[in-house]
């Protein structure tokens, strides 16, 4: 019945194709999906967990790591959690890109839902295992499949918790060592390593990457370790991190900002990245280090219908200025000097 109802719905809109160029992607399949199509970037940065989650061997290359972790997620579309598989990003900064074979609508509420091992210690509320990553989002503008567009973070509960503790605009390298614990520099003056540990005896560095240092950015949350009986955990933040908490799970597309943490609107998104976005470390558990397991989007019926609708044209006309927040159809927040169309209130408008 799904097969049928999609493969009516694909006929229909690929009658509409030249308009679709203008609005949201589909791939051409016949039975869409809600987990993650294929991931198109697997760029970790050092860690005790890199080469063995998804493995290198030798010989692999950026496309075949990042089809060994498009070959999990897709895998892992189940809540079978006992028999997943984990992608790890590794210390600060590492990142994963994937799409889905079709837009995401941004619609009213949660749209994505991301899920890492995040867990509790023992029962609690407030720590655990914590490895936050910062999800960002995009949308393919150019309308080349490519992850090239302009990206924008999805603003979490630091911003408003931790006024003055995050780091914006944080910048760190690492450089290769075989063997050796991974020296970092960054651009706030410190300076460390990725420390080894008698657990896990392979290359912290990314076998697969031709490169004698890996530069990462992006925002820096403050740290978050604090002693318990059994050791270290980390303090929950309270949301909007990718393995940050084991109830946090599900994330809205309308707390996408810009560099300058203003908010975006965006109607639909194409690509999705998160990056770990912690850098510390601490006895026994090594560097925390971002996993995810399971992406989809939480609402794909509602996707395939804001397509159809939004390839169907422009949902309102207007003829005047306006004095509401109005962005340009990249999501950037403008003050309309021409005619054009323009997104005000989550829809297209026209103004002239
Ligand atoms: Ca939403
Ligand atoms: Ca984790
Ligand atoms: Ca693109």
């Amino acid at each position: 019945m799904r097969y049928l109802e999609n493969k009516k719905r694909l006929i229909g809109l690929m009658l509409l194709a030249p308009m679709l160029m203008q609005a949201q992607q589909l791939r051409e399949k016949t039975d869409y999906d809600r987990f993650v199509e294929a991931v198109d970037e697997y760029v970790p940065a050092p860690g005790q967990f890199i080469n063995t989650m998804p493995e290198y061997v030798e010989g692999d290359t950026p496309e075949t790591m990042a089809a060994k972790c498009t070959t999990i997620l897709r895998a892992n579309s189940t809540d079978d959690v006992d028999n997943q598989g984990l992608i790890c990003l590794g210390a600060y900064g590492g990142y994963i890109t994937f799409h889905f074979d079709h837009s995401v609508a941004n619609i009213e509420g949660n749209d994505l839902r991301i899920m890492g091992n995040a867990f509790s210690e023992a029962g609690s509320s407030v720590s655990g295992s914590s490895e936050p990553g910062i999800i960002m989002v995009s949308k393919d503008v150019n309308h080349n499949w490519l992850p090239d567009d302009p990206w924008y973070e999805l603003a979490g509960s630091a911003d408003v918790d931790s006024v003055g503790k995050v780091i914006y605009n944080y910048e760190i390298t690492y450089h290769c060592q075989p063997m050796e614990a991974i020296p970092w520099t960054d651009n706030q003056g410190q300076e460390g390593t990725v420390a080894r540990n008698g657990f896990h005896k392979q290359e912290y560095y990314p076998l697969w990457i031709d490169a004698e240092s890996l530069t990462f950015s992006g925002t820096l949350l403050p740290k978050s370790g604090t002693r318990s009986t059994s050791g270290f955990v980390q303090q929950f933040y309270r949301e909007g991190y990718v393995d940050n908490r084991p109830d946090d799970v599900t994330f809205d597309i309308s707390h996408a900002v810009d560099a300058d943490r203003q908010p975006v609107q965006l109607d639909f998104i194409d690509f999705v990245r998160v990056y770990n976005a912690t850098n510390q470390q601490y006895p026994m558990v090594g560097e925390t280090s971002t996993e995810i397991r399971i992406a989809e989007d939480l609402h794909l019926e509602a996707s395939l219908d804001a397509i159809e609708q939004a390839a169907s044209g422009i949902t309102d006309l207007r003829v005047s200025t306006t004095t509401l927040p109005c962005y340009d159809l990249t999501g950037r927040s403008v003050t309309p000097s021409q005619r054009g169309i323009y997104i005000i209130n989550g829809k297209k408008y026209f103004i002239k």
